[in-house]
């Protein structure tokens, strides 16, 4: 029973099979930029202090990661300078490389002569691709520890889970063991051997060579602590209203988090175990683990077991057989993905959709269903659809690139994780959804006016 003070090893796991070393520990710091409640930061340090070493930490900048504009690396290196600033205060040096880490971490590992490496998780196909080559290349031991999940991907599940109700009875049977407080990070014995001067994040920014044409958001404070806000504020005064107004954009019932999340400027574990013990109703606090846990841990778990879960080969084949039996169905509108990116339908609700995913960078999570549903059904096919609605998310969401986004919208498009509803036209049995069915949620006229008139929508 893992008492929260000391790191369950199930959480990491090996990625090569040479043995530690003398030498400086390096934790390679990608997914979960974060000081607190970071299981990859804490095992980095717990092997530290073992070996008796100094602890880096290092961030590899890749230009243009998948493809993302000005508006993430924005939020991206604000969280960082927070980051740098708590490892510097605990004697943690944060040290950038520029460029893909296969090769600029290989070497600079080398010229540290480091003991070994510490990674954290990623299903995403690009970071493995990168870690199955620095496996290789390295000199010294790899680790990857799961530091975004609550229960370690690898040991949730051995294989893809087709829905919720298959994964949940294996995460709720490990929940108890794995949803704990954390330990406070110790620096280890030896100060960092490195005196580093501060990274200068704002030059780092202005010759970043990336998309500037999507432009940072203002309607959300980047990083930690600006996340534990956040956090607290849901827990307070927005939780208990949860469960049943999640799903009314208007109703501003839902946490803001995900942002966060994706960048790891927040603990999912961390924000699941204060939701555990907070004063709301025993149905708000389990409807939000729900998603928080269970419907996020399906996601990782999706892309971790199936490396093309951005392509439309990735649907169930239920759900492409449907598909392409109405590939050839009458389109009512058609619509070109600038034309979509431009919010130009015929449908003010699904503009509205798009104009806040543009402007603020965040959609209503019932929205983006709704939003995802509807490119389908105006698209020249199914497989440009999902193209069109993953290149938008990405593009805008500051949550995009994420596991979450890739299920979310397969889940629209793709029936993912859903069962085959009524056979409609161009639907085919993907559940369905229409602005009628939207005006019997939640008052539509009223989430159109808050998005297309406040050039800022408030977010929460
Ligand atoms: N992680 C990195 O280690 N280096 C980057 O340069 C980097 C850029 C970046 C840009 C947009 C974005 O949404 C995420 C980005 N990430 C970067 C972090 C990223 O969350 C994870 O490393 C991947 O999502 C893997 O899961």
């Amino acid at each position: 029973m893992n008492s929260g003070n000391e790191i369950d090893q199930r959480r990491a796991r090996r990625l090569n099979l040479r043995q530690d070393q003398k030498g400086p520990v390096i934790y390679w710091m990608s997914r979960d930029q974060r000081f607190q409640n970071n299981w990859a930061l804490l095992f980095a340090c717990q092997k530290a202090r073992l070996l008796r070493q100094p602890l880096e930490v290092v961030f590899t900048l890749a230009p243009s990661f998948l493809g993302a504009p000005l508006r993430h690396y924005d939020f991206m290196f604000k969280g960082l300078i927070e980051v740098e600033r708590s490892l510097r205060d605990s004697g943690i040096p944060l040290i950038v490389l520029h460029g893909d880490p296969d090769s600029t971490l290989q070497a600079y590992a080398e010229e540290r002569q480091t003991g070994l490496v510490v990674s954290d998780f990623s299903p995403l196909t690009p970071v493995r691709q990168w870690k199955r080559n620095l496996a290789a290349s390295l000199s010294c031991a790899l680790y990857e520890v799961d530091a975004h999940n609550i229960v370690p991907c690898w040991l949730a599940a051995p294989k893809q889970e087709y829905a919720a109700r298959t994964i949940r009875p294996r995460l709720d049977a490990l929940r108890k063991s794995f949803l704990t407080p954390f330990p406070q990070p110790e620096a280890p014995c030896q100060p960092g051997t490195l005196s580093c001067p501060p990274v200068d994040w704002n030059a780092l920014l202005e010759k970043l060579e990336v998309d500037r044409s999507v432009k940072p958001v203002s309607g959300i404070a980047p990083g930690e602590a600006a996340a534990e806000l956040r956090l607290r504020k849901f827990l307070d005064s927005v939780i208990d209203r949860y469960a049943n107004e999640r799903n009314d954009p208007n109703a501003g019932a839902v946490s803001g988090l995900s942002p966060y999340l994706h960048f790891g400027q927040l603990s999912a574990q961390h924000a699941a175990y204060e939701a555990s013990r907070c004063e709301a109703s025993q149905a708000n606090r389990e409807a939000f683990i729900e998603e928080l846990f269970i419907r996020r841990e399906l996601a990782e778990n999706f892309c971790f077991y199936n490396e093309r879960y951005d392509v439309f080969d990735t649907f169930p084949d239920w759900a492409k057989a449907t598909l392409m039996e109405h590939a050839a169905d009458q389109r009512d509108y058609l619509y070109t993905p600038e034309e979509f990116e431009a919010a130009k339908t015929n449908d003010p609700l699904w503009n509205a959709a798009q104009q806040s995913l543009v402007e603020s960078g965040v959609m209503h999570g019932y929205m983006r269903m709704y939003w995802a549903k509807k490119i389908l059904e105006w698209s020249q096919s199914p497989a440009a659809a999902f193209d069109t609605a993953l290149w938008l998310n990405d593009r805008y969401a500051l949550d995009g690139r994420d596991p979450n986004g890739y299920a979310g919208v397969a889940w629209s498009i793709g029936g993912l994780h859903d069962r085959p509803w009524s056979e409609r036209p161009v639907y085919g049995k993907i559940r369905y959804m229409n602005a009628s069915g939207c005006a019997r949620k939640f008052d539509v006229n009223r989430y159109i006016t808050s998005v297309t008139n406040a050039p800022q929508p408030t977010l929460f």
